[in-house]
């Protein structure tokens, strides 16, 4: 019954009590008990005597149902599991890596939350979304690494349709006015079974306020880039919904027109950047993308290869 009455309210427009109980058969006053159970819930709605209900706001609900709300169609019955406290979402995927192909795992809390090479991620709790998901591909070994490409374009895609101009700094931390605000961590287990599986780490700063001081200069969330907060739930389910897209399109696009499209959203590309290796580090310019999606850069007139590493890129992150 609370769903349904939360269906009839609208933003900005009141709808009275006597329709709601019309429509839903049920008293005022039983309409009057639901709509203070769900201002308990922190949905936050105003009533005139006159004309009744309307919704100003709605609260950041992270659960499994919120997100299963959003997911429509072949994605309704994708498992998802929400664990409240964990030490990385990668780890809690590979732990259950017998679950099926596409299960998501969320954290609330993640306290060891990780990036690349062993390195630190923030994670604060209510504010951001913690997700991995396990995928089982069957795309050849080679194609494998342009997974975490997918992921790049498919969080680039969420944050476009939320308005935000999101660009991707190779090979895939997402962007927004030179600072980041999403890191994607993809790890990759070869069984001896020959099942493979492929574990997509995302870390999104939604509704972030702030960070540690070690971050200010280089880190953003959706909510400091527009001044408005979003439904987690929501954005996770619409960052699925594109993983999914952008994988099915390593299966049905030709490699080609799917890197292209990576290549329009990566920020790197015509730009001056430091390469720093394992026993080297110098400046070079970033010319282009291979169709595998390595980085190509030009060093004293000679092309170099680049598949993985870290490339900073002049200007983002204080990078002078
Ligand atoms: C990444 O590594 O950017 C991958 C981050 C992946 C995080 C997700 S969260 C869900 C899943 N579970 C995990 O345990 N991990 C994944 P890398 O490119 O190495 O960047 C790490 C660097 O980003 C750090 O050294 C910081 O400089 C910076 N950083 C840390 N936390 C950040 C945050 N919340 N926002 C922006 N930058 C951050």
């Amino acid at each position: 019954m609370k769903d349904k009455i939360l269906s009839m309210l609208k933003f900005g427009i009141y709808c009275s009590g006597e329709k709601i109980s019309r429509e839903l058969n049920v008293s005022r006053t039983a309409v009057w008990k639901y709509i203070k159970k769900l201002r308990a819930e922190g949905y936050k709605i105003e009533s005139s005597s006159h004309k009744g209900y309307s919704i100003t706001e709605i609260p950041d609900v992270f659960t499994e149902t919120e997100v299963k709300k959003y997911l429509k169609n072949k994605l309704s019955d994708r498992e998802v599991r929400f664990i409240h406290e964990t030490d990385s979402t990668n780890e809690e995927a590979k732990r259950n890596s017998k679950m099926p192909d596409g299960s998501v795992f969320i954290a609330e809390i993640q306290n060891g939350g990780k990036g690349r090479r062993g390195r630190k991620w923030e994670s604060q709790e209510g504010k951001g979304i913690w997700m991995s998901i396990l995928s089982k591909p069957d795309i050849s070994l080679a194609d494998v690494s342009k997974i975490s490409l997918a992921a790049g374009l498919a969080v680039c895609d969420t944050m476009r349709e939320a308005g935000l101009d999101a660009m991707i700094k190779w090979p895939n931390d997402i962007v927004i006015n030179k600072r980041k605000v999403c890191g994607i961590l993809t790890e990759l287990s070869i069984e001896k079974s020959g099942k493979n599986y492929v574990v997509t780490g995302i870390g999104i700063n939604v509704n972030t306020m702030g960070f540690s001081q070690e971050l200010s200069e280089r880190a953003t969330s959706m909510f400091l880039e527009c001044g408005k907060k979003f439904l987690r739930a929501k954005i996770a389910a619409s960052v699925i919904c594109n993983y999914e897209k952008r994988c099915a399109e390593l299966k049905t696009r030709d490699t080609e027109s799917f890197i292209e499209d990576y290549r329009k959203m990566c920020l790197t590309l015509g730009k001056d950047v430091r390469v720093i290796g394992s026993d080297c580090e110098f400046d070079a310019y970033a010319c282009g993308i291979t169709s595998g999606g390595e980085l190509i850069v030009e060093k004293e007139g000679k092309k170099i290869v680049l598949n993985s590493g870290e490339v900073s890129v002049r200007g983002i992150y204080g990078y002078i």
